[in-house]
This record gives C-alpha cells, sequence and structure tokens, in this order.
C-alpha cells in the first residue's frame, strides 16, 4: 500500500508537512486533496482528529504535522535540516501555542466578539517582534526544520492584512518571508489539486521537477 497523504492547500499544517516531504526529497506520496467543509468518509475513517494534515502509513497513522515532519526527516534529510538545537523547538512551541491562539483572533476577530482584536494582533505583534531579532538569514544559525515549521502561520498572519504586515520594522522577518513565498519550494508545495472525493484519483507529492527528479530544491 502507498502512503497516503490528506491535505489542504492553504492549511499552514498541511502546508509544513508538504514542505518536510518535498524537503526530505524521500519517495512520492498520494495526496488526496480534502474539502474541509466536505470531509470524504475515507479521511474522516482513517483521521482520529478529523484534521489534515493526516499521514496513513501502511501500519499506522500520523496526525499531527509536526510528528508528520519529523517522520519524513527521519526517513531521508539530505538537507540536514532536523538536525537542531533544543531552541528549535522551543520557537516552534510558541508559534503552535500562543501565536496560533493570537493569529486565529486576528484573522477571524467576528468569532470572537467579546475578544479586542487589537490585543490579540498586539501579543501576536510581540511575537513576530522576536522572531524578528532572531532572525539572521534563517531562524537559527543554518536552515532547519524550525522554518518550514513556523513559515505557514507567519505567512498567515502576514496576510490578514499585508500592507500592515509590510509596514512594521521588522525587516529580517519580512526579507525571510518573502524569501519563502518567492522560493521554488514554495511553488512546488503550493501546486493545485482536484479535490479527491471518495474513489477519486490521488497526486503523486512532491511533483517531480521538469527533469522527472523529486530533489529537494535549495532552501529559500
Ligand atoms: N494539531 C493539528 C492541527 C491541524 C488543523 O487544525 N488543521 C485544520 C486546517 S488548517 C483542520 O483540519 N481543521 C478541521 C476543520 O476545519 O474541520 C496538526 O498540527 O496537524
Amino acid at each position: 500500500m502507498t502512503t497516503l497523504l490528506y491535505s489542504f492547500r492553504r492549511c499552514p499544517y498541511a502546508m509544513r508537512a508538504r514542505l518536510a516531504l518535498l524537503y526530505a526529497a524521500g519517495p512520492q506520496v498520494a495526496l488526496r486533496e480534502v474539502v474541509l467543509r466536505d470531509k470524504p468518509d475515507a479521511f474522516l475513517r482513517a483521521s482520529p482528529s478529523g484534521t489534515v494534515p493526516c499521514l496513513v502509513l501502511p501500519d499506522r497513522v500520523i496526525d499531527e504535522s509536526l510528528d508528520i515532519m519529523v517522520w519524513a526527516f527521519g526517513s531521508s534529510d539530505p538537507l540536514g535540516l532536523s538536525t537542531m538545537p533544543p531552541q528549535g523547538w522551543a520557537w516552534i512551541e510558541r508559534c503552535d501555542g500562543p501565536f496560533k491562539y493570537d493569529l486565529d483572533r486576528t484573522k477571524y476577530s467576528s468569532r470572537y466578539p467579546d475578544l479586542d482584536a487589537t490585543v490579540s494582533r498586539d501579543r501576536a505583534a510581540a511575537f513576530l517582534q522576536d522572531l524578528n531579532d532572531q532572525i539572521g538569514t534563517f531562524i537559527l544559525d543554518r536552515p532547519s526544520l524550525t522554518d518550514l515549521a513556523i513559515a505557514p502561520f507567519v505567512r498567515q498572519f502576514a496576510f490578514i492584512d499585508k500592507p500592515w504586515f509590510d509596514a512594521q520594522s521588522w525587516p529580517q522577518l519580512q526579507h525571510w518571508l518573502n524569501r519563502f513565498l518567492t522560493s521554488d519550494g514554495f511553488a512546488s508545495i503550493m501546486g493545485k489539486y482536484p479535490p479527491w472525493a471518495d474513489a477519486g484519483q490521488s497526486q503523486p507529492f512532491p511533483p517531480k521537477d521538469p527533469a522527472g527528479r523529486t530533489n529537494a530544491p535549495p532552501l529559500w
């Protein structure tokens, strides 16, 4: 049985899983694009949480994006991205915990009528200020899984109000995000696939490059 990846193009958790599969440059998986408002039965049977990404291996299911990243780099890691100090995991924890909490309350403020969205945005901005101060070229002193795990969430925040994001004094962060958004890797993980329905066709992922290879592109 081939490995299946249930994914959703614009989900930042699914993006980080696809980035890890791309940069691990292991065997292709069969990607199934899920429509979240109409989840296929096979996905709901496979996924304990009903969330994407969800990786279905012959012997087990991995339902958490970070676990999928670790799994991908566990089998191959040509760029050494998963070799990183505990500091990297601490940044990811801040991103997935308090930053994502405030990001959601900034982006979907109408769902939280009792909260002041500017307070949420200010708290998210404090994290981004720290991240800006941390970034040289990458978050750690060399490219790592930390960049892949966090970039999709900074992207999500930035596009809530891109002119506002661009007007902040976060030059390292803005440059880092821009390099990510314009990279070959980002283009490779953002291909558009038709939604998968039960009994539909999966798509091989990562896509092959023009030379027919699935080599990892250089990091941004
Ligand atoms: N902890 C999970 C969270 C994944 C998650 O929340 N994904 C969202 C999409 S961005 C989802 O599938 N939500 C279910 C829904 O909208 O029904 C992970 O890291 O994989």
